[in-house]
């Protein structure tokens, strides 16, 4: 049986839900999983017999001002490999997690390797801070193989680190018996939406990159001409000036502002256009997630958006801040049921199609054997 170690940020975050998701179907297909992580990620809820989790103990020694979480990530990750002895250790995310695996593998006496999945904000935010980018590079260079989530992602690795390794383009999937459009009426009634109003959704972190001043903007110029309401789902840094916002827009009745949800599924079914107005984005799994479900999606032209959203099939692209536009694209599609209905087929066949999870995962799986073949 191949066994394969996973690190990822157990916490909330696309990269980590990409990495769980991962992990739980190949044990599905039979490889032996080791999760090595700080804390049990968010998205294991399943109980199988492949799957093992490994937790990283920092020892609070009063000699340390900060507590050396790397050097226990990569002294566990070292223990993993020559325990359990691991064909593969698959980080994501590159910063710390490259290298530490690196540093592993130079302590373990097993022969494992190295694949890293970079996910967008390693590159895009550490990638500019100088004293990081060395680093990445590092990591990025010494991994035995690198994958992105989008085309977009490369060319901004190899822009901003200066690497020139080969780098596969594997997209993110979701787990499609989750997310499915669900028969969720009552929900509606319980967050006052009449029938008449349309419902469009934004999920994110809260985040600057996120630019939620965008969605409101957008959702502001939508509701001058039609009847809706804004769910906005998630928590963050720009949580309160947010709220301050809408309030200040004169916007309190039609926004609701709901917070972290565990059933975003429930929600996504209720909804009718869902809004991603990044300026940084490397993929954007949370419009595979309302593809998933049947929203139609209106997505900012920046990093791997457009690779996902199909312009005028799936949903739009606009200009990054070109809220005026988006408002009119989500009229446009609002005001007309038989186009709507039409969004709504592409993107479920847009996602199948492109982004089915047995494919994706038949694309880690090819890359592995690749690697464990090379012996
Ligand atoms: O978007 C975030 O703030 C979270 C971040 C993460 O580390 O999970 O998301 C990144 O990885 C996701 C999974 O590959 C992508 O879908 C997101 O687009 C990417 N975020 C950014 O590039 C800002």
């Amino acid at each position: 049986m191949k066994k394969i170690g996973i690190t990822c940020y157990p916490t909330v975050g696309g990269s980590g839900i990409i990495a769980t998701e991962l992990g739980m179907m190949m044990a599905e297909k039979g490889y032996e999983i080791h999760f090595i992580t700080s804390s049990l990620p968010f998205r294991l809820n399943r109980v199988h017999s492949n799957i093992y989790y490994h937790e990283v103990e920092l020892n609070h020694y009063p000699v340390f001002q900060y507590p050396p979480f790397d050097l226990a990530l990569a002294n566990k990750m070292a223990e993993v490999i020559d325990q359990e002895k691991l064909d593969i250790l698959h980080v994501h995310y590159a910063m710390p997690h490259a290298i530490c695996a690196i540093l592993a593998k130079d302590i373990a006496k097993h022969d494992v390797k190295i694949v890293t999945t970079l996910h967008g904000t390693d590159i895009t935010v550490l990638g500019i801070d100088h004293s990081l980018k060395k680093m990445i590079r590092h990591g990025i260079e010494q991994s035995d193989a690198v994958t992105a989530v989008s085309y977009s992602l490369v060319e901004q690795t190899k822009e901003m680190v200066g690497v020139d390794k080969a780098i596969h383009v594997i997209y993110n999937f979701v787990n499609e018996a989750e997310y499915t459009k669900k028969y969720a009426h009552s929900i509606r009634e319980q967050y006052g939406i009449t029938p008449d109003e349309k419902v469009i959704i934004h999920i994110s972190n809260f985040r600057k990159v996120k630019c939620v001043q965008d969605v409101i903007s957008t959702f502001q110029q939508i509701r001058e001409e039609i009847s809706a309401k804004l769910l906005l789902v998630g928590d963050g840094p720009e949580y309160s000036e947010m709220y301050q916002l809408v309030s200040k827009l004169g916007l309190a009745d039609s926004v609701l502002f709901l917070g972290k949800q565990k059933n975003v599924t429930d929600l996504l079914s209720i909804s009718d256009l869902k809004l991603l107005m990044s300026e940084k984005e490397s993929f954007g799994l949370v419009l595979l997630e309302a593809m998933s479900c049947e929203v139609p999606c209106i997505g900012t032209n920046i990093g791997g958006i457009p690779e996902v959203i199909k312009h005028h099939e799936s949903g739009f692209i606009v200009d990054l801040g070109d809220t005026e536009q988006a408002a009119a694209y989500a009229v446009e599609l609002l005001q007309n049921e038989q186009l709507l209905q039409q969004f709504s087929e592409n993107a479920l066949t847009h996602v199948r199609n492109l982004f089915y999870s047995q494919d994706i995962v038949k694309q880690y799986i090819d890359l592995y054997d690749e690697l464990i073949n090379e012996h």
